[in-house]
């Protein structure tokens, strides 16, 4: 499988663990894509729209034959199965799915923007993808996510909620 994509998941309508694990399920049946590494589940203060309930936020790192174009298509698919419906720009959803960086290409077309625009600005997002990848370099960008990660404000919105190790270990795919 030789493309490596990052890939936000987040929700904050329903049971959000239950649609984040379903999420995780779809996107690994399918056999054109490998999950390479997960970080744990963080409890977040929503951004943009804050009169909504708490996100659930992870990050994964697959492989996947697919493009950056078909990945997406099926990021989609997968959002309206779990019960998606586009409504409010920023206002609460049952499941969303981001890919936050695709190789080392910049995507821009009219349906995906990649690296993710808003990605670095997002301690939400930031968190969980330094967790598994602290020393990753974003395209264009000359310091590592750590280090862009140091220099965001706000970082008491994100807490641990369940850890991918240790106490209460949580496995991505439930049998
Ligand atoms: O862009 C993802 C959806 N979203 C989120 C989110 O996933 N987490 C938090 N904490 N705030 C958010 N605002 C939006 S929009």
């Amino acid at each position: 499988m030789e493309n490596r994509a990052f890939i936000a998941l987040g929700s904050n309508i329903g049971n959000r663990y239950d649609t984040i694990m379903s999420a995780l399920k779809l996107l690994t049946e399918n056999p054109k894509i490998k999950l390479v590494n997960y970080s744990s589940i963080y409890e977040t203060d929503p951004i943009g729209y804050e009169e909504q309930d708490l996100f659930l936020n992870m990050v994964i790192e697959i492989q996947t034959v697919l493009s950056g174009i078909e990945l997406l298509d099926f990021c989609l698919k997968t959002e309206f199965e779990l019960g998606r419906k586009r409504e409010i720009r920023w206002g609460p959803r049952s499941i969303d799915l981001d890919i936050l960086t695709f190789n080392q290409e910049n995507i821009e077309t009219e349906k995906l923007t990649v690296p993710h625009p808003r990605m670095t600005e997002r301690a939400f997002v930031m968190v969980p993808l330094v967790e598994i990848n602290p020393d990753h370099h974003i395209p264009g960008v000359d310091k590592p996510l750590n280090v862009l990660l140091n220099e965001l404000p706000d970082k008491e919105g994100v807490r641990i909620w369940k850890r991918k190790s240790g106490e209460g270990v949580f496995e991505p795919i439930e049998s």
